[in-house]
Order: structure tokens, then sequence, then C-alpha cells
């Protein structure tokens, strides 16, 4: 007997097939010229966080060159990453953001 995600004991039959929809990581990566209180700000803004997470995630990119900003379902991974994007052209800086299956 197997145990579902509830604990339950299952056999083939009972057990139900729900599976956990696959994780996406949003991951920002570092460039020498997007300053960093914007990156700051595309954190708090895009991923809900507050300054100190967000200045802690920024700083962690720029010294190792990549770090993730969030796990998403697929849809919503891939919509942040358009939106930072998107945001950063329309404010001239290169800052690229990009999604990865956990
Ligand atoms: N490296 C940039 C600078 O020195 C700051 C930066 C951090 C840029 C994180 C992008 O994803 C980034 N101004």
């Amino acid at each position: 007997f197997d145990q579902d995600s509830d604990g339950q004991l299952a056999t083939a039959e009972t057990k139900p097939k729900l599976k956990k929809p696959p994780m996406y990581k949003v991951v920002l990566l570092n460039d020498d010229y997007t300053p960093m209180d914007f990156v700051v700000e595309v954190l708090m803004v895009f991923f809900n966080l507050d300054e100190e997470k967000a200045t802690q995630i920024m700083l962690a990119v720029h010294q190792q060159g990549k770090g993730v900003c969030g796990v998403y379902t697929r849809d919503v991974a891939e919509t942040k990453a358009a939106q930072v994007t998107q945001y950063a052209q329309a404010n001239k800086h290169p800052l690229l953001c990009q999604v990865e299956q956990v």
C-alpha cells in the first residue's frame, strides 16, 4: 500500500491521480548596466517582495550572475518573466529574466 499526499493508505484502485503541476523558476540575470535600485523595484513590484528580501536577491544576482525570484506554475512564470523584460525595455535597461523548470 502506498500513502497518498494526505497520508491515507491507497491501493492502485483508490489512489486519486492528482498530480501537482510542474513548477517553474523565474530567474533574473546579472548585467553591467541595469541600476541596482531598478532591480530592487522590479523585484518588489513583480514578485511581491519587501525591500529587504528584494535587496538580498538583487545582490545575490549581482555577485553570482543569476538568481531565483520565485517559483510558479508555467503560465504565471512566463507572464512574470515577460512583464519584467518588457518593463526593463520600456526603461531602456538590458535586464533579462528567464524561466527554468524546477
Ligand atoms: N550589476 C548591476 C550593477 O552593478 C546590478 C544588477 C543586479 C543588474 C542584478 C542586474 O539582475 C541584475 N549596476
